[in-house]
């Protein structure tokens, strides 16, 4: 258990992270809290992005698929916070000055249509979407070389560092499209299937958590479903996520 004290000097040491572009030690090294600590703490941080004058503009949802999991060691869907500092414009460069360590992850996007009453138990989130499109989400874990545990992960943001979305297009079944993600040279091969069996579930679980998290879902906020495949470096150059049927969305690192 930590102190309110606590969670607000641990959002501060994060935030610092960020803002200086150093990484800094799990903070399960010397600092022992629960998932909901660790939820306080992230909604601290999203505070302090509001005091700099950022606006909640959606939320994303991450380990969604086997290959994240696998690759990071953690099994639980957790949820994060964007803002619209973190949005580029699909085709836009990026400066990776401003990261620590960057990563990408090709997604499905989701554009919600109305508010969501996240504690009405009939709430149909599906009916709460209308339109679908390819994403690239740019994850920039605050921890040394991208060690956390759950909790700390949580804490962080779920790593949320910025994001591109393609073009948005009407609803229909993507639950098995052939998913590129193209970093330069290297290419990833997945499927949309990798996303709890089809993205749509992402909202499922993504109502669910907002209700136990107090997380509102407002009309015209985007809904990053989770990466497809694993993450790759973002190096300079190109990079894109290409869905078959859906379209992409492209990023030039610089
Ligand atoms: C945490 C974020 C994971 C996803 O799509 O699974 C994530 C991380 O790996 O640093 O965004």
């Amino acid at each position: 258990m930590i102190s309110t004290e606590q969670v607000e000097a641990l959002a501060d040491r994060l935030h610092a992270a960020e803002a200086n572009r150093q990484d800094t030690p799990s903070l399960a090294d010397d600092h022992e809290f629960g998932i909901e600590e660790a939820y306080a703490i992230q909604a601290a941080l999203i505070a302090r992005r509001e005091v700099r004058g950022e606006r909640a503009v959606g939320v994303k949802l991450g380990f969604t698929s086997k290959a994240k999991m696998a690759q990071m060691g953690v099994s639980d869907v957790i949820v994060g916070r964007l803002t619209d500092a973190m949005r580029i414009a699909d085709g836009a460069d990026v400066d990776l000055s401003r990261f620590i360590h960057p990563k990408i992850e090709p997604e499905i996007a989701y554009r919600l249509s109305r508010d969501v009453d996240v504690d009405d138990p009939t709430t149909d989130i599906e009916s709460c979407v209308d339109a679908l499109a390819p994403a690239l989400e740019i994850i920039d874990s605050r921890y040394r070389d991208f060690r956390f545990t759950y909790t700390d992960v949580v804490a962080d943001n779920t790593s949320a560092s910025a994001y591109a979305v393609g073009p948005w297009r009407p609803l229909e079944d993507v639950s098995n499209r052939a998913v590129k993600l193209r970093v330069g040279n290297t290419e990833v091969v997945g499927s949309t299937a990798a996303v709890l069996g089809n993205p749509v579930r992402a909202l499922h679980a993504l109502l669910d958590m907002c209700r136990r998290r107090r997380i509102p879902l407002r009309a015209g906020q985007v809904v990053l479903a989770g990466a497809a495949t694993a993450a790759a470096t973002l190096t300079a150059g190109f990079a894109e996520c290409r869905v078959a049927g859906i379209g992409s969305v492209s990023v030039k690192g610089r």
